[in-house]
């Protein structure tokens, strides 16, 4: 039963100056707001980002601020709502927007975060992590796990512009956040393995069955393969079956990452996608289409390349405007730490 707790101002003063001064505080007063009833307390508000909003001023810093003096040339996505300074778009979700400019290098280093990057626009950009060359088409989801060394390059004509999603603000709160540099990686001319050995669900090298598995094996989805997948989907599915494919360990046939989770959700025409209620903070981006979303009844309009943040817990509708084309979401998730840590729910 909810009772009434006991106040901080109820307690006589000098007891609570003894507490102080032996670095004690009394629980109660702060219970119901460690533990509200129901659903958790959220500093985390819906928050937009448009592409259009954003793309001119990186643009602009890319003539401001040349590489050398940036090492990753990059716009934070903050959620205002988590304070600015601390690089959230959610509780857990750290994004960024990076842009490489033909010729340039954004040189060699790994850490303990780890990291994905969502191709956005452009040509000719690719990332080294650990020798494998990784091309980046736009759509492309690029790993680079926690600890693999990692550098990216631009071989093309005109800007490459990626979306970096990070589990940075997780491992920066539990103080673990750090970095190494390194020498360049050594060039291999070798095929990545998203073209070469994991090209098709359901196969892998027949080698793979005696080695322990790998955690990383493939560190490539190509948005082509995945758009066909999505595709093929929608062509077998019944109308009201939800077209949504989580991005594997095609090893472990599970998240390809610890803590952050992806996948790609097609909304058909007209589509309205009004999923449960999740325990997991989300970040929506619109790979192709435009429409509207309500988020916890915040009212908010996307197109092509905006970014959506979602709060824990969130209410979501996400509506795909036209009626004639199909829209595509890349979503990322906490939901594979919450998972693992036994808290992940739906509603
Ligand atoms: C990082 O390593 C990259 O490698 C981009 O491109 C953004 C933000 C915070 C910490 C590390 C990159 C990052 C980052």
């Amino acid at each position: 039963m909810s009772h009434q707790l006991g106040t901080l101002e109820e307690l006589p003063l000098d007891y609570r100056n003894t507490l102080t001064d032996l670095n004690l505080v009394p629980l109660w007063p702060a219970l119901r707001s460690f533990l509200p009833y129901g659903r958790p307390t959220r500093a985390c508000e819906p928050m937009l980002w448009r592409y259009e909003d954003v793309r001119p001023l990186l643009m602009r810093a890319g003539d401001l601020t040349p590489i050398e003096k940036a090492e990753r040339r990059v716009l934070i996505l903050a959620n205002p709502s988590l304070d600015l300074a601390t690089a959230r778009a959610t509780p857990t979700i750290y994004l960024g927007l990076q842009l490489i400019n033909p010729g340039e290098t954004a040189p060699n280093h790994r850490h303990s975060p780890s990291a994905i990057r969502f191709v956005v626009e452009g040509e000719g950009g690719f990332t080294m992590v650990e020798g494998e060359r990784l091309p980046m088409e736009k759509g492309d989801l690029i790993l680079t796990p926690s600890g693999l060394w990692h550098e990216h390059g631009h071989t093309g004509s005109g800007p490459v512009v990626w979306l970096d999603a990070l589990d940075l603000p997780l491992v920066y709160s539990v103080e673990a956040s750090y970095c190494i540099e390194g020498e360049d990686q050594p060039r291999n001319n070798r095929a990545d393995s998203s073209q070469a050995t994991y090209r098709r669900s359901g196969l892998q090298p027949y080698a793979a069955l005696d080695r322990p598995v790998d955690t990383y094996p493939l560190r490539r989805y190509p948005w082509r393969e995945v758009k066909a997948a999505l595709m093929d989907m929608a062509g077998h599915a019944g109308p009201h079956d939800v077209l949504h494919l989580a991005y594997v360990n095609p090893e472990t046939g599970r998240e390809c990452l610890p803590i952050l989770g992806f996948s790609a959700l097609a909304l058909r025409p007209g589509e309205t996608y009004a999923p449960k209620r999740r325990s997991a903070s989300q970040v929506l981006h619109v790979i192709e289409g435009e429409g509207d979303a309500v988020i916890d009844g915040i009212e908010m309009r996307w197109g092509e390349s905006s970014t959506i943040a979602v709060p824990t817990h969130a209410e979501i509708q996400v509506r795909n405007n036209s009626s004639t084309k199909m829209a595509f979401l890349f979503v990322v998730d906490d939901a594979p730490m919450q998972r693992k840590l036994g808290f992940y729910e739906e509603f």
